[in-house]
């Protein structure tokens, strides 16, 4: 069976001129007020984000990797962004894909995240092709050593993070906070470290609670108990992106600052070769049973 992978990512703008309709996407038609469009645009400057975009490279390089690692073709595919995922899969299918492997680069799942990449994939494929979605990989063993591998060692209490949601989800019995803590647990214990604690990032001003504690208020926390070394290891993203440039090498950083604390944060995962190979082990997973 003819078989290729769609690999998909939030997606960021390529240009700063293109942040107006990034964000639009991203707000799916609710509007939004011009002081956020402002910040927005400012965040992205001050990364020194104007005509081009590294990130975009990374996944370019993820997604080629993978490609060599596989021996099938991989399509990137963009949440929010260009190449869409709906044009990923327009690719696959014209170059033949009977199967699709649909695997996103944020490791754990909540209806309110990954639920929209799987739908925007189905709709695309619209049976033209059998699909395989990876829901989530968050207790990858490859994924908990490479993290592992990351943290050992360390003095510094070791702060685990991942993107906010709105605390509704819980009620929803969304799995998506125990999933971060597993992920977190199994982590910690491979790299023997017993200094650790959770907390989110990147929240976003939508007028409704979000998921806590802010790593902003867990680093106020932290100072008050004694900590003065700190280790940031954000688990829910694998790339050098927006949430881990700007809210945790700018913000986080500032304020570990103005605490008296020296603050640090793991290499991001981006194309590593260990970090494609365990990216390729997911799909190898993925398509065991459909080989057998
Ligand atoms: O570097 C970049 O250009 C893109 C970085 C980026 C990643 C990312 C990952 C996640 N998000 C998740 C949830 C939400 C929810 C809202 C929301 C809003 C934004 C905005 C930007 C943004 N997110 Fe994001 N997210 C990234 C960037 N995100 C920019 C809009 C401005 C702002 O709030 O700062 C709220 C939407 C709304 O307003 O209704 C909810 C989740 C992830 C991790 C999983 C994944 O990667 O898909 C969950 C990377």
């Amino acid at each position: 069976m003819k078989t290729a992978v769609v690999l998909m990512a939030y997606g960021s703008p390529d240009r700063l001129e293109d942040v107006p309709a990034y964000y639009a996407d991203i707000r799916g038609g609710r509007p939004i007020a011009a002081h956020q469009l402002e910040d927005l645009v400012s965040r992205y400057r001050r990364l020194g984000i104007e005509q081009s975009n590294p990130l975009n490279a990374i996944t370019e390089e993820t997604r080629a990797a993978l490609q060599t690692e596989l021996g099938i073709p991989v399509f990137t595919g963009m949440k929010h962004w260009t190449p869409h995922i709906s044009e990923a899969a327009e690719r696959a299918l014209a170059g033949g894909a009977e199967l699709v492997v649909g695997l996103v680069l944020a490791p754990h799942y909540s209806r309110l995240s990954i639920d929209g990449y799987k739908e925007q994939l189905d709709r695309a494929l619209a049976g033209h092709a059998a699909l395989t979605f990876v829901d989530s990989w968050h207790d990858d063993p490859g994924l908990v050593s490479f993290l592992a591998d990351r943290i050992r060692g360390t003095d510094a209490h070791v702060v685990f993070t991942a993107h906010s949601l709105p605390a509704r989800i819980l009620d929803e019995g969304d799995p998506y906070r125990d999933q971060l803590l597993e992920t977190a647990t199994l982590v910690a214990a491979e790299a023997d470290v017993e200094d650790w604690s959770f907390s989110f990032q990147s929240e976003s001003p939508t007028g409704e609670p979000w998921l806590g504690p802010d790593i902003l208020d867990h680093l106020t926390t932290l100072e008050a108990r004694g900590v003065r070394d700190v280790l940031v290891c954000p688990i829910g993203f694998v790339s050098d992106h927006l949430e881990i440039r700007w809210d945790i090498d700018t913000e986080a950083c500032d304020r570990a600052d103005e605490l008296g604390i020296r603050l640090e944060r793991i290499e991001m995962p981006n194309a590593d070769p260990a970090f494609v190979a365990v990216l390729a082990a997911i799909v190898g997973r993925a398509l065991a049973p459909v080989a057998a």
